[in-house]
C-alpha cells in the first residue's frame, strides 16, 4: 500500500500499574523513534478485557494510562494517540484475520499458556484470540516497525505469518512488520524475584515500581530489592538480582553496563541500591509532574483521544476496505 512515511506502532494494555519495565522495554524506544516515523500509539483496552476487570477502575486506569503516554513526551500533535476501543476497525480486521489463523498456532503462544495457567477460572476465547487482535492492530496501519519488549516477540512472528499467508493468497495487501526489541532492557525483572519479569499486574507492590510513583516510595522499594550473595557491583548472569539493578541504572542514566561497573568499584550493594533509586526518581520526575497536571484535565484528555481516534480511523478504514474487498464481501454504498 502506498505510504508517504514509514509507520511505527505500539500499545500497552491498561492493566495494573505502568512500570519502569514497560518504560525501559517499550516506551523509551517509542520516544527515541517517534520523530522518524508516522507513529501510532494506542491504549490496548480491548486486549485488557481478556482478564476480568472492574468497570469503574478499568475506565479510570485506561484514562490514566493515556495521560501517562502524553506525560512521557508522546506528542498528540505529531503522533496518533488513541484508545483501541474507539477505532472499530481493529475488531473488523481481527475477525477477518481469525479466519487465517489456525487454532494450533494460537494455542502454542507462550503468553496464552502462561495466562491460562494464571487465570484457570477464566480461560476465555479472547485470551486465545489475543494475538490475532494484536496482528490486526499492527497490520491495520501497514506498520513497518513495532517496538516492544522481548515477551512480545512470538506474537510479532505470528503477525508476520498471518500477513504473509494473506498476501500469498491475495497479493500485496499488508506490509510485513519488523519488531524493534532493545538488547539490554528487553526484560526488566521483578525487584522481589529477579528470576521473573517485572509485570504490571504483579500483586506484590514491592516487586514493581510505577512510572508515576513518589520519590520516597521508589527509594524504599530499591532499598528492599532482593539481591544475591556477594557485594560487588558486577553484571553476572548467575547473579540476577544485582544484574537487574545494573540494567535499570544503565537504562535510566544512559551509561553502559561497563561504565556503571567502573563507577561503583569498591562500593557495596547498599550504596548502589540508593544510587539506582535516585536515578529512577530523577529520570521520572518530569513525567510524574506532567502527569499530575494532565490527569486533572479530563476534558483535554478526552478531546485529544477523540482527535487521535479520528486520525487513526482515516488510515485503518482504508485497510479494512481493501481487505474486505479482497475477501469478496459485498461493498457498502
Ligand atoms: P501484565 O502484567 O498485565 O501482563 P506487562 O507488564 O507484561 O503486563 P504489557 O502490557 O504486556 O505489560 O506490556 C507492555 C509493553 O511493555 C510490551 O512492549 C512489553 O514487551 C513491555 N514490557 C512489559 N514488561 C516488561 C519488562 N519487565 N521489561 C521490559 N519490557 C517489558
Ligand atoms: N500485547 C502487547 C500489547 C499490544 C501491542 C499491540 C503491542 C497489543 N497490541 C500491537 C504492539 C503492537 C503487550 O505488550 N502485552
Amino acid at each position: 500500500m502506498f505510504k508517504e512515511q514509514k509507520v511505527l506502532l505500539s500499545g500497552i494494555q491498561p492493566t495494573g500499574i505502568m512500570t519502569i519495565g514497560n518504560y525501559i522495554g517499550a516506551v523509551q524506544n517509542w520516544l527515541k523513534l517517534q520523530d522518524d516515523y508516522l507513529s501510532v500509539y494506542f491504549i490496548a483496552d480491548l486486549h485488557a478485557l481478556t482478564i476480568k476487570q472492574d468497570p469503574t477502575e478499568f475506565r479510570q486506569r485506561a484514562l490514566s494510562f493515556y495521560a501517562q503516554y502524553i506525560a512521557f513526551g508522546l506528542d498528540p500533535e505529531k503522533s496518533i494517540l488513541y484508545f483501541q476501543s474507539h477505532v472499530p476497525e481493529h475488531t473488523k480486521l481481527s475477525w477477518a484475520l481469525n479466519c487465517f489463523t489456525y487454532v494450533g498456532e494460537a494455542q502454542r503462544m507462550t503468553q496464552f499458556k502462561d495466562k491460562s495457567a494464571k487465570h484457570q477460572d477464566n480461560i476465555n476465547m479472547g485470551l486465545m484470540d489475543y494475538p490475532v487482535l494484536m496482528a490486526a492492530d499492527i497490520l491495520l496501519y501497514q506498520s513497518d516497525l513495532v517496538p516492544v519488549g522481548i515477551d512480545q516477540k512470538q506474537h510479532l512472528e505470528l503477525t508476520r505469518d498471518i500477513a504473509m499467508r494473506f498476501n500469498n493468497r491475495f497479493g500485496d495487501v499488508f506490509t510485513i512488520p519488523d519488531g524493534y526489541i532493545p538488547k539490554n532492557g528487553a526484560k526488566i525483572k521483578s525487584l522481589q524475584n529477579p528470576l521473573m519479569k517485572m509485570s504490571k499486574s504483579d500483586p506484590d507492590p514491592n516487586a514493581t515500581v510505577s512510572v508515576i510513583e513518589d520519590a520516597d516510595s521508589i527509594m524504599r522499594k530499591f532499598k528492599r530489592a532482593v539481591t544475591d550473595s556477594g557485594n560487588e557491583i558486577i553484571f553476572d548472569e548467575n547473579k540476577p538480582g544485582i544484574s537487574n539493578l545494573i540494567s535499570i541504572y544503565s537504562e535510566m542514566t544512559g551509561k553502559t553496563i561497563k561504565e556503571t561497573e567502573n563507577e561503583f568499584v569498591g562500593k557495596g550493594y547498599g550504596d548502589f541500591k540508593k544510587a539506582v533509586g535516585e536515578a529512577v526518581v530523577e529520570k521520572l520526575r518530569p513525567v510524574r509532574e506532567e502527569y499530575e497536571r494532565l490527569i486533572k484535565d479530563k476534558a483535554y484528555l478526552l478531546e485529544t483521544a477523540k482527535k487521535g481516534a479520528e486520525k487513526a480511523r482515516y488510515i485503518a478504514s482504508r485497510t479494512v476496505k481493501k481487505v474486505y474487498k479482497k475477501l469478496g464481501l459485498v461493498e457498502q454504498e
